[in-house]
């Protein structure tokens, strides 16, 4: 084909998507971005439009959709809605975070499953593509009301999962409280110590070490990487990292082990920006051990801190010069304005720590200013390649040390960058990180699919 025919092909198959899935913004949002990237690998593969890969690969194997009753501390019933989407399995059990937010719609868990399915391959790691969750709000919840919630939620999935099957884990929403109850049901209804079935579990009953920094830890060693081939790094960069959970948290941690201040973050009620850079102690005790707002963290640490209720995070390089963004909470976070706002502050790189935290404008405006941009299927597959990590552990019955797992993950990292990068360079985009991840991890589960027949 030549590449404006693969072109309309791809397009007549993203108008099928379009239609088969009517209103799933997201979903559209993740496929398009993808499609984007194929046409010269289309161009090269006559196999994989003469065996519909590009049509398979959007349907997913599996969707299960249930219903999640629970009780709360008065004795009131409320009915929340369950989600999981079982989406590809060439390259090993489906795997993925659950999400519990209130926005949460059977297109949001089909965007993320989408997008898992990459970069799951991306790791380099036996693990397919999956998500799910429920529009249940953990917050202000009790400890006992989250617990019966998640009973619930296990109650119908556990038919569902299993180590050889489905693997989930957890994202927004879901940390290791939400993943204790997940697995100690999940136990309770199979009578069986499965370990591998659930990833992100605590240390002393089958948790990877690292798994908590491993996204955050990953999402800057990927920037880091993608400094490097300007000969930067983050030794007295000024960083900003959107959000304030486990992902931002982390992130931040590894930033100033590599020399750089992170002078903002936020939630989803404000940000803080503080110029002498943000007190990781302080903020990771306020957000994991006492579940506060980040407004508590600039009444606390007082002194030049701000907290804005207006305004994004984003603006706050209006005022100060920014070197590294990383957008760590959410999809579309990040428009085009908040982009020209960085690219006019000297922004040299963007890592997403979130899933597609940046609008397709956004992309645009930082690979037209020639930014250092590492998609979120790139940069933070740290976490569920750590997940592998765990499910290895568990797998043989073992428990690593802090230090080899990270560097198991940093090793991980760094060979992700490359083959990106590689690929990019290999089809004639150098430096593109989106062609290069797209085209790599859609090729890799391609030819999977390719060997394990129409199915
Ligand atoms: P957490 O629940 O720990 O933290 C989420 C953070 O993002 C919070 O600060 C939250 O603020 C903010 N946030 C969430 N939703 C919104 C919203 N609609 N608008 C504004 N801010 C919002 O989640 P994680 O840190 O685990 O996840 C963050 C991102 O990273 C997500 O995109 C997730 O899919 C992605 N990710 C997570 C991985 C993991 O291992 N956990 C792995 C790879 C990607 P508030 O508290 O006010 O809601
Ligand atoms: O988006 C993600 O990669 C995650 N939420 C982590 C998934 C996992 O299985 O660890």
């Amino acid at each position: 084909m030549s590449t404006s025919t693969s072109a309309k092909f791809i397009n007549s198959v993203y108008q099928t998507v379009l239609t088969r899935n009517p209103g799933e913004t997201e979903f559209h949002q993740a496929v398009h971005e993808v499609f984007e990237s194929l046409a010269p690998v289309i161009d090269r593969h006559p196999e994989y439009s003469e065996s519909a890969v590009l049509q398979r690969i959007c349907e997913p194997e599996r969707q299960i959709i249930f219903r999640v009753p629970w009780i709360d501390d008065h004795n009131r019933v409320h009915i929340n809605r369950g989600f999981r989407v079982q989406f590809n399995s060439a390259l090993g059990p489906y795997k993925g975070g659950l999400r519990f937010h209130p926005s949460v719609l059977l297109g949001t868990v089909k965007f993320l499953g989408f997008e898992q399915i990459f970069k799951n391959a991306l790791t380099g790691l036996p693990i397919g593509g999956g998500k799910g969750g429920s529009d249940f709000d953990p917050k202000g919840k009790s400890d006992r009301e989250v617990m019966r919630f998640c009973q619930s939620f296990m109650t119908e999935l556990h038919r569902h999962i299993g180590q050889y099957v489905d693997v989930p884990a957890g994202d927004i929403g879901v940390g290791g409280r939400e993943i204790g109850y997940l697995f100690g049901q999940y136990k309770r209804l199979t009578n069986a110590y499965e370990s591998g079935v659930i990833t992100g579990k605590g240390i002393g009953w089958g948790g990877s070490r690292a798994r908590t920094e491993a996204t955050g830890y990953g999402a800057v060693i990927f920037a880091q990487e993608m400094l490097a081939t300007r000969d930067q790094s983050f030794d007295g960069r000024k960083v900003l990292v959107s959000g304030s959970g486990n992902v931002a948290l982390y992130a931040i941690q590894k930033v100033q082990q590599l020399g750089g201040t992170v002078v903002g973050a936020s939630d989803s009620q404000g940000a803080v920006y503080d110029p002498d850079g943000i007190d990781f102690d302080l903020l990771r005790q306020i957000k994991e051990d006492e579940r506060a707002r980040i407004s508590e963290y600039a009444e606390r640490k007082g002194g030049r801190v701000q907290y804005r209720t207006s305004g994004s995070l984003w603006s706050i390089a209006k005022e100060e010069q920014i070197d590294v963004a990383l957008p760590c909470a959410t999809q579309n976070e990040l428009n085009a304005e908040d982009a020209r706002t960085l690219v006019n502050s000297g922004v040299q790189a963007v890592a997403e720590g979130a899933n597609m935290p940046s609008t397709p404008d956004a992309v645009h405006t930082f690979q037209k200013a020639n930014v250092l941009f590492g998609p979120g299927k790139a940069a933070n597959a740290g976490g569920v390649a750590t997940s592998a990590l765990e499910m290895q552990q568990n797998a043989s019955r073992d428990s690593w040390t802090f230090e080899y797992t990270e560097q198991r993950l940093t090793d991980i990292m760094k060979r992700l960058h490359r083959s990106v990068q590689q690929t990019a360079d290999e089809y004639g985009h150098p430096g593109d990180y989106v062609m290069g991840a797209n085209i790599h991890g859609f090729s890799l589960v391609a030819d999977a699919m390719i060997a394990q027949g129409v199915i």
